[in-house]
């Protein structure tokens, strides 16, 4: 099979008079880095690959692909952990890749907003921000790669979310081509404006089924003047939490992130990763990256997080821990956090559950999980990390040692189903923040079943009734 699918000649012609020549792709050997996620599990074809560099070439692209019948998939810098950016394999669809529209086009500093096109990296944008005196608060691992176009389409979470919230909290205006290639602009950067739905919430979190995100207004905070990182040595996931009840007790609004690392997952970063190193005596059963910020300088939060650590201590909930003395210290430690996804890829076949339960409920969650997965597959490598702050555990699994990749996951919806049962009974949610893409479609039925797959479907279909925009994704095939 190749990767190309079947471009009708007449749309053909009118794309490439719309994109120019380096705007459409139909090779099979330039369409193929598209054609594939991050993960390597999806493979798809398509009929062609679009990169416009503007909104109205966007738009233009979509209305014809709308006349042909022939769908759009949406991606930006394809680090889906879901395969949301994915075709499928017919090869009827068009990519529509969003990356040539990486203009920062204005920081406002009264607002504290910038307006972004959709193919400018989070890095980029967060780079953009601090040069202007201010601040992008939301980061994730893929913030290199991941654009902004995906970033709100897929409603990013992240490390700063527990003080920040997720992408939908920073967005303000929003412009989206529609699935019949109107525009749609909502670009007002108003904190008031309470004049019918808030349309632009729509498409956070839709994943391109509603329309293709082109242009944002982002809601930006002050720079940070003093910042303090520690990676701490804790026992477990309850100690884990009860430190971040210490600092949340203290002063909750210091905290810009608080993240959890089970000693597996460290253990694979820190053999994995060459320039990993674990600035600790020993290793531990599980680990604390946690970060303070103030936009106020001096010493006021350095005190405050050696009197936390330092209770934290005689209370017996740190065993060890190392404060930044530096930038260059604080990246590093950072470092040690942002490479499990890529220290996990390099360990073999992994199964990712991106799940939520309340705080409360994670100490119960890992054990019940882990005991479930263990017995489940001998020899499974459970690998927990992730935004405990906020709840979210990425609960992977890494095929056990010597085992076949293939035969791993090939049991894939056992292991999702048997932590997903647990996630349900704990009242949480299957995905928390890497949404449901192509890979848990399935899940939808069993857990937004009823009335509320059924409001989303009747969205979905008043807004794209041909089912033009990224079909096979969020919804289970009917
Ligand atoms: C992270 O928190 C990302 O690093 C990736 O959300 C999580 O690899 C994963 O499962
Ligand atoms: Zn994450």
């Amino acid at each position: 099979m190749t990767a190309t699918g079947s471009l009708p000649a007449s749309l053909h012609d009118a794309l490439e008079k719309v994109l120019g020549s380096g705007g459409l792709l139909t090779a099979s050997s330039d369409m193929a880095p598209y054609l594939t996620d991050w993960r390597n599990l999806f493979h798809g074809r398509a009929c062609a690959v679009a990169r416009p560099a503007n909104t109205q070439t966007c738009a233009e692209v979509v209305r014809l692909c709308a006349e042909h019948g022939v769908p759009v998939v949406p991606q930006g810098g394809n680090t889906s952990m879901v395969g949301g950016a994915t075709p499928d394999a017919t090869g009827h669809a068009l990519v529509l890749v969003t990356s040539r529209m990486n203009r920062v086009r204005e920081i406002d500093p009264i607002d504290n907003t910038m307006v972004v096109e959709a193919g400018v990296t989070l890095k980029a944008a967060q780079d953009a921000a601090t040069n202007a005196g201010l601040m992008l608060p939301l980061s994730i691992s893929s913030e290199g790669s991941a654009e902004i176009g995906g970033v709100l389409a897929t409603n990013a979470g992240g490390n700063n979310t527990v003080r920040y919230g997720n992408a939908r909290e920073l967005v303000l205006g929003l412009e989206a081509v529609l699935p019949d290639g109107q525009v749609l602009n909502l670009m007002r950067r108003l904190r008031k404006d309470n004049t019918g739905y808030a349309l632009r919430q729509l498409f956070v979190g839709s994943e391109g089924t509603l329309g293709l995100i082109t242009t944002a207004i982002l809601q930006l905070q002050p720079k940070p003047k003093s910042i303090e990182a520690a990676l701490c040595a804790v026992a477990d996931a309850k100690t884990a939490l009860a430190l971040f009840a210490a600092f949340r007790n203290t002063e909750p609004s210091a905290i810009q992130a608080f993240e959890f690392m089970s000693g597996l997952s460290m253990n694979l970063v820190n053999t994995l990763i060459p320039e990993a190193a674990l600035p600790l005596s020993e290793p531990a059963p599980a680990y604390v990256l946690v970060e303070l910020a103030s936009p106020r300088g001096g010493d006021a939060l350095r005190e405050l997080m050696e009197e936390v650590l330092g209770k934290a201590f005689e209370d017996g909930l740190v065993s060890d821990a190392v404060l930044a003395e530096s930038e260059a210290q604080r990246l590093a430690l950072w470092k040690l956090r942002e490479e499990h996804a890529e220290a996990q890829k390099r360990a073999g076949a992994s199964v990712k559950n991106d799940v939520s339960v309340p705080l409360s409920a994670i100490p119960t969650f890992l054990d019940r999980a882990t005991a479930a997965c263990e017995k489940l597959i001998p020899g499974i490598r459970v690998a927990p990390f992730g935004h405990i702050g906020d709840g979210n555990i990425h609960f992977n699994l890494v095929q056990p040692e010597g085992m076949d990749g293939n035969a791993f996951l090939a049991r894939d919806h056992e292991m999702m189903d048997t932590v997903a049962n647990i996630v349900r009974e704990l009242g949480g949610s299957f995905s928390a923040e890497h949404g449901v893409g192509q890979l848990k479609t399935y899940m939808m039925p069993s857990w937004r079943g009823g009335a509320e797959l059924d409001m989303m479907h009747r969205i979905k279909n008043a807004v794209d009734p041909k089912n033009i925009m990224n079909p096979g994704k969020i919804f289970p095939a009917s």
